[in-house]
């Protein structure tokens, strides 16, 4: 059982993890536009993570009996300045995303809600995980500045970013999270 309070924060990270997979979706885009297949393929496994970190929120409240409430998700930007721009953006997006996280954490410390606590254990170390490849490739696109063979060099190296995630979450989540081997 989770309070009302806890369903409406949850519901509202649902849609936050959403709005997180559109805007990787975005960049995607916008990376292909550019040519740069690399980054474009690491924004797209980026979305399918974030999908996942959704649909952990989603199957996290229905076990808990609680309702699901879906809400309108923002349109993410569509231009963007240089592939350092979009890191720029995606680190400050997590960072947001780490304080939402925290958020729901203090929120569940203070209800004595435990199993809310151990749920968002995952996302706490994930959101390390998020911030430090952003901080990696910011540093590298630093260096590389302009540069354009150095660019290339690491729109390979992003190319090959594997998925590993799970598209299909019609049987829940473990079951998705075995077939795809993540
Ligand atoms: Fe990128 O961690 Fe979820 O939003």
């Amino acid at each position: 059982m989770i309070s009302d309070k806890m369903t409406r924060a949850l519901n509202e990270q649902v849609n936050r993890e959403m709005y997180s997979a559109y805007l990787y979706m975005a960049m995607s885009a916008h990376c292909s536009q550019e040519g740069l297949k690399g980054f474009a393929n690491w924004f797209m496994v980026q979305y399918h993570e974030e999908m996942l970190h959704a649909m952990k929120f989603y199957e996290y409240i229905q076990r808990q009996g609680a309702r699901v409430k879906l809400a309108a998700i923002k349109e993410p930007p569509a231009e963007f300045e240089s592939p350092l721009d979009m890191f720029t953006k995606t680190l400050a997006h997590e960072q947001f995303i780490t304080r939402s996280i925290n958020d729901l954490m203090e929120l569940a410390i203070a209800e004595k809600d435990h199993a809310s606590q151990i749920f968002l254990e995952w996302y706490v170390t994930e959101q390390v995980e998020e911030e430090e490849n952003d901080n990696d490739i910011i540093a590298q696109l630093k260096f590389i500045k302009d540069n354009p063979q150095g660019l290339m060099m690491l729109d390979r190296e992003l190319a090959g970013r594997a998925a590993n995630m799970p598209t299909d979450f019609s049987k829940g989540i473990e079951s998705a999270m075995a077939a795809s081997g993540a």
